[in-house]
């Protein structure tokens, strides 16, 4: 067949499948993008010669930011259990770097998006275009090649004959659980429109298997081994668990042989709130039951977790602990010296299942009460007549039910992690892999197209918003509806609280304008996002109490259109950090609070451990 190298690419995507379990899938469910020189006479001749109406297998979404349109991707594909994503089409130059932020988050929570950056002339025929960074030392280099690290795969179509072998390993990547993560394919804007007779095979329906990898028998004698010999095991789950489907193996599993649950972000909801096993969060960001318990803990079982520091509590949070990895990556399944169990979750909770063998019955019975008594804390946080950030976060929390819940940033993902009872695992969806400033939008209009049928209530706050708030325009657009809550607390309270606590002086963490001896320490900016939102087609509510948020979310639910409840919380905390996080401190400073600082850090230290 005749065709341009952008069109076989258009027609070879629309005939991707996914399968899991029986099920088929749209590998990819549509092309989000913003078009340019770089590929308006390629991709987007394509598109528009296929139609890519919403009826169309290829529909196109015209976002307003590179970046936000891969946060999108991302959001669809979380949701969507990584068996479906979208494809991102970018012109060359300052479109295709605006990728870069979206393109590192996928790869970082483990999440397939296809990036399709337009690059510039393969022939060379017509440089330097528009756009074009030059580098002195090589023709063959070019912005493009900022993707490369932050891709899990990168190619650049320098031929038409190249497309055919770079198409297979690019889908090969994103439906590879243990790889998957941004997939880019560089496409110079010449090659994009010339035309290559293409073997009509390669536009045949295609379905990519993704495999539900089980456990070497050696590596699971092992594991049964250390399971068997562990009196206080403590699972912590991580967003593995939610991406593989496994939480009714994970509650089978921790009901049958006593251990307790805790969770990290991304895997946050693996278990309802409220079963019996479940100890909420873990960690910097944790509950005290479960930072307790893994404190005692002579067994960590992860499943599908990276370990981050804020899991670990900059490894700190666990005490004599040994640790069984269960994670299709080996990469993350070796992390802390631990017994690698190299699996899908499910098919590994499935094996690990039929070991006879339980936990001490006293530490069983010694989470649960724990668990108790950190739902009391929560209740007592979530109450009040004022309208505090915890109180505003349990009145969303009780609006939610049966929907979503999307944060990224700022002091919202610690108190969410904390507080919130999630009912089902796809009700908790906090980026906290990148924690990206600007997702929560993008990231929800991604939710919301995945799941039509939940409502999606996305938590901003004002920093936030200010990064990225355009994408309303888009939901707009597409008549998607959104529930935005917007916090507007004039600044970044998170990174206010750090900064004083490291000797910073909460140096330009407030929206203030430079004052009269110079610094940023004037009256507060005159910013109006309620007005903001309202100016990008939002319909717009605002709150200043417990009761009229709650009348707000009423009404935004009842609504068909894209609703931003705006709260501006009193101050007020709910409960702090139950274990450390490791930022370090000044060594040598003029400023007292400073050496303060430095002398809890020395102290908090001493607690790190290399986990050998
Ligand atoms: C893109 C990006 N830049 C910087 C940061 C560092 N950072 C983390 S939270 C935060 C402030 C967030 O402010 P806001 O959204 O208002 O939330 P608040 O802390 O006030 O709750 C900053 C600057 C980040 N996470 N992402
Ligand atoms: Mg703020």
């Amino acid at each position: 067949m005749r065709l341009t190298t952008a069109q076989a690419l258009v027609r070879f995507l629309a005939n991707q499948w996914s399968e899991r379990d029986g099920a088929e899938h749209r590998l990819i469910a549509g092309v989000l993008g913003i078009f340019g020189h770089g590929n308006v006479a390629g991709i987007g001749q394509a598109l528009a010669e296929q139609g890519a109406g919403t009826g169309d297998p290829l529909p196109y979404y015209l976002a307003r930011n590179e970046q936000a349109m891969v946060h999108t991707a991302a959001g669809y594909a979380r949701t969507r259990g990584r068996l479906s994503t979208f494809a991102c089409t970018a012109s060359i130059g300052p479109g295709a770097t605006n990728l870069a932020t979206g393109a590192a988050l996928a790869t970082i929570n483990r999440l397939p998006v296809l990036l399709l950056p337009g690059d510039v002339f393969a022939t060379r025929a017509a440089g330097p275009v528009l756009q074009e960074l030059e580098d002195p030392r090589s023709h063959d280099v070019s912005v493009n090649d900022s993707l490369r690290p932050l891709s899990r795969f990168f190619d650049r179509i320098n031929r038409p004959e190249q497309l055919p072998s770079a198409l297979l390993a690019a889908m090969r990547v994103l439906t590879d659980p243990a790889e998957t993560g941004a997939v880019t394919l560089a496409l110079p804007q010449d090659v994009q429109a010339e035309a290559h007779d293409w073997p009509r095979e390669l536009f045949a329906r295609r379905v990519w298997h993704v495999p539900r990898p089980v456990p070497e028998p050696a590596a699971l004698a092992r594991a049964v081994e250390l399971l068997r010999s562990s009196r206080r095991p403590l699972i912590v789950a991580g967003g593995g668990v939610k991406y593989s489907e496994a939480w009714t193996e994970l509650a089978r599993f921790a009901e049958k042989h006593g251990v307790p649950v805790g969770e990290t972000q991304a895997g946050k909801g693996a278990l309802p709130y409220d079963h019996p096993c479940a100890v909420g969060a873990i960690g910097h960001t944790g509950t005290h039951a479960a930072d307790t318990l893994a404190r005692e803990a002579d067994l960590v079982i992860g499943v599908g977790t990276r370990y981050t520091d804020f899991t670990t509590a900059s490894r700190t949070l666990f005490g004599q602990a040994r640790f069984l990895n269960v994670n299709v990556t080996a990469f993350d399944a070796a992390k802390n010296s631990g017994l690698m169990l190299v699996a899908d979750a499910r098919a590994a909770l499935r094996a690990l299942d039929e070991v006879d063998w339980r936990a001490d019955e006293d530490w069983t019975r010694r989470a649960t009460t724990l668990a108790a008594g950190w739902q009391a804390v929560i209740s007592r946080a979530c109450a009040g007549t004022e309208l505090t950030q915890p109180v505003a976060l349990g009145i969303v929390n009780e609006a939610a039910a049966g929907g979503v819940v999307v944060n990224a940033a700022g002091s919202m993902p610690g108190d969410l992690h904390r507080l919130w009872r999630a009912s089902d695992p796809g009700q908790y969806h906090v980026e906290y892999g990148y924690s990206c400033m600007g997702y929560e939008i993008a990231g929800g209009l991604g939710v919301k197209l995945g799941a039509p049928e939940r409502e999606v209530f996305v938590l901003v706050g004002d920093g936030s918003y200010l990064m990225m708030a355009q994408e309303i325009a888009t939901a707009v657009q597409e008549g998607v509806k959104l529930v935005i809550v917007l916090v507007d607390n004039q600044g970044f309270a998170s990174i206010g609280a750090l900064s004083e606590s490291v000797g910073a002086r909460r140096l330009g963490t407030a929206y203030r304008a430079r004052g009269a001896g110079g610094d940023l320490d004037g009256p507060p900016l005159p910013l109006d996002l309620a007005a903001n939102a309202a100016s990008l087609g939002a319909d717009v509510l605002r709150a200043g109490t417990p009761d009229s948020l709650r009348a707000a979310l009423t009404k935004a639910r009842e609504s068909a259109r894209t609703t931003v409840v705006y709260v501006k919380p009193v101050p007020g905390d709910g409960p702090g950090a139950q274990a450390w996080w490791d930022v370090p401190v000044a060594e040598v400073s003029a400023l007292p609070e400073a050496r303060a600082a430095r002398e809890r850090y020395d102290e908090a230290k001493r607690d790190q451990r290399p986990y050998l």
